[in-house]
């Protein structure tokens, strides 16, 4: 094998947009960068037609399928920033949990954990390199294909959201059985999310030795705990994550990466996650930016927060609500999101306009004629 094979995580193409990665580290930046959570899905009719037929988490194990739909947004749209194609239900699958797609319902656990005796059926020691190798390699792969057109952002679920999945089997609007292991087994929540941090680190550091440049931490069922809850079951691991991760990352002589951490609907926590340990926080769309910006202070960079929804209305209309958002975060240490992912019943013409609208007013916001 020669030094640039795509499965070797070196020699990777030089950087072209280093933007996204600039605003995140809080340096000056000359327009706004922009990504959308779930800007590999199926909104895109040629994700649907890659995905057809084949098993979700069959996919997720193929790096050239992972690799294809981590491009296919790119080449539609001047996206400042890759996410790798994957799922955060993989680290649960790690554990030695199945995990079944099924159609119309989503990702599905056939055996959720019922007791706290069921934690013993977890593999307590993972070989994080055996069980989730295939992510690595469609990060390495990735990387080279993207022949350095934008950074490439790795990710994992963080523990409390991965827990509640695990617990309930699926999705859930009231996280009612995963709630109730925090008020009754206290104790056995936190060793599972201990366990859960634990591979999450090693599973966010092979990441970057595969060839990750950013790392985003999706707390996405954050807004089911309040703020007491926030602060026992889920403030530490995050905190404990973005540490670990740092500390391993300058032990193993691997690049220093700058880290995101998305608590959905976790506002309550503000102030408290802009000193956990990261340089960026994503933001949903019910915090409005400036009250962001004045409770995070000038220590974070902040993403987000377009309403999914708002790429619903008229092509014109969303570029207004882009020109208010880019006021109200103001044009430095800001990456332009979405509040969450995109929809599967979306118009790929609609999010080109949303990244379009990011770049010109961005740059017209910063030199106004
Ligand atoms: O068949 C399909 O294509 C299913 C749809 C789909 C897709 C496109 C799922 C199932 N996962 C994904 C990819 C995915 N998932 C990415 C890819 C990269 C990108 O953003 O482009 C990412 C980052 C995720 C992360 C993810 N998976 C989250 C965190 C983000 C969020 O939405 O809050 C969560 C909660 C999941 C679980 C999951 N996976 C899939 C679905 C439908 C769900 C939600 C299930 C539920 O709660 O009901």
């Amino acid at each position: 094998m020669d030094g640039n094979s795509p499965l070797r995580p070196q020699d990777f193409p030089a950087l072209k947009n280093d933007t996204f990665l600039r605003a995140a580290r809080g340096e000056e930046t000359e327009y706004t960068p922009v990504w959308c959570m779930r800007q590999a899905g199926r909104y895109l009719p040629e994700f649907r037609e890659t995905r057809a037929a084949q098993d979700f988490f069959a996919t997720c194990r193929s790096p050239k399928m992972c690799c294809e739909l981590t491009l296919q947004p790119l080449r539609r749209f001047p996206l400042d920033a890759a996410i790798i194609f994957s799922d955060i239900l993989v680290v649960p699958q790690a554990l030695g949990m199945e995990v079944v797609m099924v159609p119309g319902k989503g990702p599905t656990f056939p055996e959720p954990l019922k007791e706290v005796e069921d934690l013993l059926k977890l593999r307590q020691k993972v070989d994080v390199s055996e069980e989730l190798g295939y992510v690595f390699q469609a990060i390495t792969l990735t990387r080279h294909s993207l022949e350095g057109k934008v950074p490439l952002i790795g990710f994992s679920g963080a523990p409390w959201t991965l827990m509640s999945y695990m617990i309930e089997g699926g999705g859930s609007n009231t996280m009612a059985k995963a709630k109730r292991w925090l008020y009754r087994h206290p104790e056995a929540s936190h060793r599972l999310l201990q366990l859960l941090r634990d591979v999450i680190v090693e599973y966010l550091v092979g990441q970057v030795a595969a060839g990750a440049q950013a790392l985003q931490l999706f707390e996405s069922h954050a807004g089911h705990l309040g703020p007491e809850q926030f602060r026992e079951f889920a403030l530490p691991y995050i905190r404990a994550i973005a540490k670990h991760v740092k500390n391993k990352l300058q032990a193993e002589a691997l690049p220093p990466v700058p880290m995101i951490v998305f608590a959905k609907d976790a506002h309550y926590a503000l102030e408290e996650l802009a000193q956990a340990g990261y340089e960026v926080i994503g933001l949903d769309w019910t915090i409005q930016p400036q009250a962001a910006r004045e409770r995070t202070g000038h220590r974070v960079t902040l993403q987000g927060n377009l309403d999914p929804c708002a790429l619903y209305a008229p092509k014109e209309k969303i570029g207004e609500l882009v020109k208010r958002m880019l006021e109200g975060f103001g044009t430095q240490r800001y990456i332009a999101n979405l509040g969450h992912g995109l929809y599967p019943d979306m118009s790929p013409e609609h999010v080109g306009a949303f990244v379009e609208a990011v770049h010109t007013h961005s740059r017209h916001l910063r030199t106004p004629d």
